[in-house]
């Protein structure tokens, strides 16, 4: 038997494929963020969504350590402590699955099969990554910095530890961090324990937990999850790297909820609409609620940012509900003017999907 016979090519579904045993095995595991924890500023412990390509390793704090090696003068093996006795940064940040909104693609391409619950917004601490690599001085001829996670697995044929890269110059960023506490408590497990890469801004697969290794190049890193995370219309194309989080904005879903089709109910009066928006490309500057599915827009108000500019932003909205059927719906504006699609963004990876999210609501009579 060779690997690439037991892990499959990537692949769409035909037209009227249900989602698999095996797909439902990964939503399982990967398990999304209830809708309703969007009433927090920051998403409760194990409310977070959680993506994990293979394992969770198991890691013995006492026998860890971080390496820093390759184009650097002075490479360093860093254990917890020290890095914890180092200067610290915290960082608010709402992060999200390059993937999330792949299950509502048409046709849908076949993997973790994320509706649109695939965020969260934590307090990260750790140490500015700018930091590290300062203590192990980086030399002129450095490119990229590539971060190893102590998970393995296999994909689509290629066995590997999983690995991203930032190049140096996105490292330099000071909000980039090496995080060791969420907020302010030890990573857990399954977000990376002990230690993790946070870039606030980024899609969820930069930010490379379990971290052991970093590794400075003098060339450009072609790692399999560089290839991986990018948007392509057919397969043989190489695609547009996945970097900056697009805007969105989503609703608490209002009411009450049918339980299997999650469906919601409320009473006629007045009804607070209210959600959350955020971008990792320029901030969210406007956010616009529609009742009808998007045939007219009303626009929300939109709470201050506190500081955190990287975390999602509070928006509300009064709805007077009379009794009928009604299509819910938010879209989110940045300052540079980027507008949330009504239209799917399709792509075969299934990423960067932010079209708008429409939630069914019945006003009872
Ligand atoms: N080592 C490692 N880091 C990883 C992953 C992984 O599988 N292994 N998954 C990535 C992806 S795709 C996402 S979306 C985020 C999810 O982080 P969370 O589970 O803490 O929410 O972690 C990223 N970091
Ligand atoms: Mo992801």
């Amino acid at each position: 038997m060779r690997l690439d016979e037991i892990s499959t090519p990537s692949r769409v579904a035909a037209d009227d494929e249900g989602v698999s045993t095996a797909e439902l095995g990964l939503a399982a595991r990967n398990h999304g963020m209830p809708l309703e924890a969007m009433r927090y500023d920051l998403t409760p412990p194990g409310l977070h969504y959680l993506l994990i390509h293979y394992d969770i390793p198991f890691v013995d704090e006492s026998a860890w350590t971080l390496r820093v090696l390759g184009e650097v003068d002075r490479p360093l093996t860093l254990d917890l402590a020290t890095l914890k006795a180092m200067p610290a940064r915290t960082v608010r940040a709402t992060m999200e699955c390059a993937g999330n909104g792949r299950a509502r693609l048409e046709p849908r391409p076949v993997s973790q099969p994320w509706l649109v619950e695939a965020v969260g917004t934590a307090e990260w601490t750790g140490v500015p990554l700018r930091d590290v690599l300062t203590a192990a001085g980086v030399r002129p001829s450095a490119v990229d910095v590539v971060f190893t996670g102590a998970d393995h697995g296999v994909e689509r044929g290629v066995e590997q530890d999983y690995q991203r890269k930032l190049t140096v110059a996105e490292a330099g960023d000071p909000d980039v961090l090496l995080a060791y506490a969420m907020n302010g408590a030890p990573l857990a497990p399954q977000h990376g324990f002990p230690l993790r890469l946070l870039v606030p801004g980024w899609y969820g697969m930069t930010n490379v937990k379990w971290l052991s290794r970093i590794e400075v190049l003098a060339s450009a890193f072609e790692g399999f999850q560089q290839k991986a995370y990018v948007v392509r219309q057919r397969a043989d194309e190489p695609g547009e790297p996945i970097t900056r989080i697009a805007p969105r904005a989503l609703v608490i879903p209002p009411g009450f909820p049918d339980f299997m089709t999650r469906g919601r109910v409320v009473r006629p009066g007045p009804v607070t609409l209210e959600g959350r928006a955020w971008s990792g490309r320029a901030p969210v500057t406007l956010v616009e609620v529609s009742v009808d599915g998007g045939a007219t827009w009303a626009e929300a108000t939109l709470a201050p940012d506190g500081g955190h500019r990287w975390a999602w932003r509070r928006w509300t909205h009064e709805w007077q509900a009379t009794p009928g059927s009604y299509a819910v719906t938010a879209r989110a504006t940045t300052a540079d003017g980027e507008v949330q699609p009504v239209d799917q963004p399709w792509n075969r990876g299934g990423f960067v999907n932010n079209a708008v999210h429409q939630i069914p609501v019945t006003c009872l009579a």
